[in-house]
């Protein structure tokens, strides 16, 4: 009787345990605090920050690719060594992002095994190619243009380290937007030919940039969660319909015409309506059908497969390093390490 009686006890008192971590964590949550890595979290929170996370660190890196195309052909060295710098900020990125990630314990090996099994997504866009120096422009414009309207209320996210990464990105997100609308304007005012290559650009990636911002709310399988656990802030919808008035004024000034006829003004709603979006399309880029799936996953392992030794050298400089210290040797993570004891020592 007596050991029922205290087997009840501790049951009851882990139940109270955890639905006290529950309670703290939603309280926390409703009063727009962050959540840290080491505060208690339900693991589908956890899990359901990693699938997003790890989909746009996977972005980042094979987002890369559609304008790494262009560096050798740029017009310009101006041009270039912009091109190069925006290039190089994507992998960073892709770098806070994966560590971001980490901090809910899950490697980027992890994460990147699980992109190049096609196990985890990365945004539909990059499966569309650049076919003219113009697409460099469309995509600074557009494509960067649609990540920094969904991005930025996600500086706002109630996760704090993808919070705080989202800070950055969208301040270097914010740049890039405005070189391809530089460059397009450039092209817009040049030579007809120049202008007709513009144009052409912004008919190919127009569409698809509405995409990236996901199904529709009533299809969006975890909006609803994720904007309770405050990850996203607004809905698919809403942000697509924020994108796209936010262009129209900007496609005005750039001389150019976005692809859709049924784009106009409604006085009554005080936003653009705007035509139908090709979901089949979406469907089928997301299935790996769409025009440059195959190539973007198989030129990303093969760059895997290509960077083993730097990451074999990084390791076995790294453990050199760490054994140097261990032994009271004078080396850089020894010094760090020492350091750390000497304060939790002193906490
Ligand atoms: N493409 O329930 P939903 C950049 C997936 S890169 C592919 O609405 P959620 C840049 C979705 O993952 C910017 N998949 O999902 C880089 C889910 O599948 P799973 C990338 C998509 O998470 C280089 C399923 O569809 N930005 O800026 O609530 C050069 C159901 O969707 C897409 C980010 O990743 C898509 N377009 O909302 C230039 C932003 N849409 O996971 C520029 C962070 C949906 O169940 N991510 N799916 O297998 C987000 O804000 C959200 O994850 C989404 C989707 C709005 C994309």
């Amino acid at each position: 009787m007596t050991a029922v009686t205290t087997g009840t006890a501790v049951e009851a008192t882990v139940e109270t345990t955890a639905e006290a971590y529950e309670a703290a964590f939603d309280a926390a949550v409703a009063a727009d605090e962050r959540i840290e890595p080491r505060d208690w979290m339900p693991e589908a929170y956890r899990a359901s920050l990693v699938r997003q996370m790890a989909q746009h660190a996977h972005s980042e890196i094979i987002g890369m690719q559609p304008e790494a195309n262009w560096i050798t052909r740029a017009p310009s060295l101006r041009r270039k060594a912009i091109l190069m710098a925006k290039v190089q900020d994507e992998a960073g990125h892709g770098l806070y992002l994966y560590s971001a990630a980490e901090t809910l314990g899950t490697s980027r090996t992890e994460l990147l095994d699980k992109l190049h099994a096609g196990r985890q997504k990365y945004s539909s866009i990059f499966n569309y190619p650049t076919l003219t120096w113009a697409d460099v422009g469309a995509i600074g414009w557009l494509v960067d243009g649609a990540a920094i309207t969904n991005q930025v209320p996600l500086c706002r996210c109630s996760y704090g380290p993808y919070a705080r990464a989202m800070v950055r990105i969208c301040k270097e997100e914010s740049f890039h937007q405005r070189q391809g609308y530089e460059s397009l304007l450039a092209l817009s005012r040049g030579t007809p030919a120049q202008h007709e290559m513009a144009q052409d650009a912004v008919n190919r990636w127009w569409w698809p940039s509405l995409m990236m911002f996901g199904p529709p709310d009533d299809e969006s399988a975890h909006s609803a969660q994720s904007m309770t656990w405050k990850i996203k802030r607004h809905s698919n919808d809403e942000l697509r319909q924020r994108f796209v008035d936010i262009c129209v004024p900007q496609a005005e000034t750039l001389g150019l015409t976005l692809p859709d006829p049924d784009l106009k003004w409604n006085e009554e709603r005080g936003q653009h309506d705007f035509g139908a979006i090709d979901w089949d399309e979406f469907r089928e880029v997301l299935k790996g059908n769409g025009p440059c799936n195959e190539q973007r996953i198989s030129q990303r392992r093969r760059a895997h497969e290509e960077g083993a030794w730097v990451r074999e050298a990084a390791t076995a400089y790294a453990a050199k390093h760490s054994g140097k210290g261990a032994s009271g040797d004078s080396g850089t993570g020894g010094a760090r390490s020492a350091r750390l004891v000497e304060k939790e020592a002193t906490a």
